[in-house]
């Protein structure tokens, strides 16, 4: 319970920050899209991780209003790169399950991008497989969701429990596999079989590919060979401030 007003005090005195992880395209090196990740800047305990905070955001039902947050901050920060000249990619927002179930989500995303000045396009509504589990609701959902402009990727892609027949029905756009199948591809003959039956997959269904927590160059080499269209991971970034964005931004124009 105390964990709970203190998020509500939060999400009043502005002590939330979106970091941002930069996603990378394997054969170019380019910059082609940012995953916003939430951080608690909290005014004792220090930068609090999501880990810590989202599961009582998700129970109290705060993650509601907090995702709001997300949303409208993401999109406003990207609408300013945008109009400094400095990245022109999508930014990725991950949904919880509570934003996803809401009716009114759909005119909620429209608004922020009428407010924002945000073209559709460069949004992207990450969801994970636990909200497939309804086919049919989240067939509509992610119908009327797309037919906004934006773009939906299937986050942590083959951790769920979900069957695959949802991909033929659903308008994703992209699949991100997850980390836990990237990290030992080296050492793994598994895991380097199903990461590359999954970008074989997903090319097969027209879908971009990315692949998180990459870490070394060996993993990268492993994942060009498989034709893998994006890296995301330590390797290039881990997840940073805003102005450590910039940064990161001027400092590559300066090189090329
Ligand atoms: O860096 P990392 O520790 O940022 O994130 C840990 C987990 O928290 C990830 O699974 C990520 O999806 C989740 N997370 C980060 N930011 C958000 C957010 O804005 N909303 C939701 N629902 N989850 C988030
Ligand atoms: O939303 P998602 O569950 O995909 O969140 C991504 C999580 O992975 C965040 O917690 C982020 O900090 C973390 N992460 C990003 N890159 C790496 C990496 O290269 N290695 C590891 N171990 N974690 C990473
Ligand atoms: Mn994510
Ligand atoms: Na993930």
């Amino acid at each position: 319970l105390k964990m709970e007003s203190e998020l509500r005090r939060a999400l009043q005195n502005g002590e939330f920050e979106l970091y941002y992880q930069p996603q990378m395209e394997v054969s170019s090196g380019k910059i082609v899209g940012m995953e916003a990740l939430i951080r608690w800047m909290h005014p004792t305990r220090g930068i609090v991780p999501p880990r810590e905070f989202i599961p009582v955001a998700e129970e109290s039902g705060l993650i509601v209003p907090i995702g709001e947050w997300v949303i409208m901050e993401a999109c406003r920060q990207n609408k300013k790169w945008q109009d400094e000249q400095l990245l022109h990619v999508p930014v990725s927002v991950n949904l919880s399950v509570r934003q996803f179930l809401q009716p009114s989500l759909k005119e909620k995303i429209a608004n922020m991008l009428e407010i924002t000045g945000l073209a559709p396009e460069y949004l992207d509504l990450e969801i994970t497989e636990s909200m497939t589990m309804d086919v049919d609701f989240a067939t509509t959902n992610l119908l009327e969701l797309k037919n906004l402009g934006v773009q939906i990727s299937i986050d942590d892609f083959g951790t769920g429990y979900s069957s695959l027949s949802y991909l033929k029905k659903f308008p994703i756009d992209k699949l991100k596999i997850d980390y836990s199948f990237v990290r030992d591809i080296m050492s793994d003959p598994n895991d380097a079989a199903i990461v590359a039956t999954i970008i074989s997959m997903a090319h097969h269904l027209h879908l971009e590919v990315i692949a998180e927590g990459v870490e070394t160059k060996e993993q990268l080499t492993f994942l060009d060979r498989n034709r893998c269209n994006h890296i995301q991971g330590y390797w290039f970034s881990p997840p940073v401030n805003s102005v450590q964005i910039e940064e990161l931004l001027h400092s590559r124009r300066s090189e090329v």
